[in-house]
């Protein structure tokens, strides 16, 4: 775990912003005090840079200052403080993605006295000069690691502040009751004797408001880290079928022989903008050679680690309502040729027609988002188990002065449950702050974020 006194610094520090790996361009950020003059000695026009104005790019020959090797040819990007993204002075080198090239690039800018930057130390830097609270340094992260567009979108809004505002206003309301609840404790010292008031309507409602937010984190989750959804069933349902038809491409092998698919076949989707791991399967049935064994012993590992698995019946195989797993969608395939009818509990689909597909896509939408809430355009979600275990407390202590308050208990009981619920909400966006915090956020991220 990385100290706060590492953070706490205005050290230059380098670091490759864009992948390991070659690439059309790179991007080099340098960040701290006196970062510019530093760098400098390591372009051609020098001069340019030093006196560039805040916001502006220009073209450079990048030189090893040692032995006058020309390296790469870069435009640089200026930064100064306050401005830009740490708030600090700061350059933005764009180079060519040649691995050889960033290295020595890198080498260069920590012989003139950069050092490796840590994960989000960038961000952190932005944070400490007030351009972001944590919420939107938290977004910052969970845009870049972002599955789907529906995730992407939620943590573009938590990023322009959507978050922050939710928690300040709910923090303002908590703010007035405790004033409130203050200025008749000071009364009571006064030995004025007062009929004690609480505000309990308008406390119950933020609560209300508080616990609301904390479940979002459910379908947060859902739309950012995605699902596990497996499918099963006999030899020859359509499982491989069914999965193309996900795909809408042809990449599972599909053929009337049993036992077509062996090893598992993995894929990205999309349904309804949640990300989701599509798994097609070995088929069941009485193993005929090792392989196959070895393939539906994996199959049955996937079950039981799948969010979800979509249960396949196409033939003639007989179903027992009993032994059916309620975590499990049943699937009737093949009803354009099939005549029997379709036992409770089962949807029906053809693989071939596409009848009954769409049917099927809301189900496993209705089931993953369960009880969660489904986004509504503009709402605010969070996405962050920091997050969510702060409201849980804050909604804990505010119970406890719920109770209190009907319970008749003394007002001094009461403040300071709501002062930990406020001080709850002040960790949330990082007014109220540690090292650990800190740590905690920023060790998730990226380097050169
Ligand atoms: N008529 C009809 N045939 C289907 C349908 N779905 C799949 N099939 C056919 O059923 C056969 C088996 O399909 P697959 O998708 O390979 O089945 P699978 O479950 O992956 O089979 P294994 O990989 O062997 O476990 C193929 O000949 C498909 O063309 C459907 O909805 N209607
Ligand atoms: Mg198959």
């Amino acid at each position: 775990m990385m100290k706060y006194a590492y953070y706490d610094t205005e050290e230059p520090i380098v670091a490759l912003a864009t992948p390991w790996g070659e690439s059309a361009l790179a991007v080099i950020r340098v960040s701290g005090a006196g970062s510019i003059e530093l760098a400098a000695g390591c372009f051609s026009r020098a001069q340019a840079v030093l006196e560039a104005e805040s916001g502006t790019i220009g073209f450079q020959r990048l030189i090893d200052s040692s032995s006058g090797e020309l390296i790469d040819e870069v435009t640089v990007s200026v930064f100064r403080a306050p401005h830009g993204y740490t708030g600090e002075d700061a350059l933005e080198i764009c180079c060519h993605g040649s691995l050889a090239g960033i290295r020595k690039i890198l080498e260069v800018l920590k012989r003139s006295g950069f050092r490796d930057a840590r994960p989000g130390e960038f961000t952190l830097r932005a944070f400490m000069k007030g351009k972001l609270d944590l919420t939107r340094a938290e977004a910052v992260q969970e845009i870049v690691s972002a599955k789907s567009r529906k995730a992407h979108s939620l943590a573009l809004s938590r990023l322009s502040g959507g978050l922050y505002r939710r928690i300040h206003e709910l923090k303002e309301a908590l703010v007035d009751v405790i004033s409130q609840v203050e200025l008749q404790l000071d009364y009571a010292e006064d030995e004025v004797v007062l009929e004690q008031e609480v505000p309990i309507e308008r406390l119950m409602e933020t609560v209300g408001a508080l616990s609301e937010l904390a479940e979002t984190y459910h379908s947060g989750r859902l739309y950012s880290e995605g699902v596990r959804i497996a499918l099963a069933g006999a030899t020859n349902a359509g499982k491989s079928s069914l999965f193309n038809l996900f795909l809408k491409e042809d990449r599972s092998i599909v053929s009337e022989v049993h036992g077509t698919t062996r090893d598992y076949i993995e894929s990205w989707i999309s349904i309804s903008g949640i990300p989701v791991r599509l798994y097609d399967t070995a088929g069941f049935r009485e193993s005929v050679d090792s392989i196959e064994e070895e393939g539906i012993r994996r199959s049955n590992q996937l079950l039981e680690h799948a969010d979800l698995v979509l249960y396949l019946s196409g033939g003639d195989e007989e179903v027992d309502p009993r032994e059916m797993n309620s975590s499990y969608i049943y699937i009737w395939n093949k009803s354009d040729i099939r005549t029997s009818a379709v036992p409770d509990g089962f949807f029906s689909l053809s693989t071939v027609t596409g009848e009954g597909f769409a049917r099927i896509e809301q189900e496993i939408v209705r089931r993953l988002t369960g009880s969660a809430r489904v986004t509504t355009e503009g709402e605010v979600m969070i996405d962050s188990l920091r997050q969510k275990e702060l409201l849980d407390r804050a909604v804990e202590s505010l119970n406890t002065a719920v109770t209190a308050v009907t319970d008749g208990m003394p007002l001094d009981v009461v403040a300071p449950e709501l002062q930990d619920a406020i001080d709850a909400l002040g960790e949330i966006t990082g007014e109220v702050t540690s090292s650990d915090i800190l740590d905690r956020v920023f060790s998730g991220f990226c380097v050169g974020k």
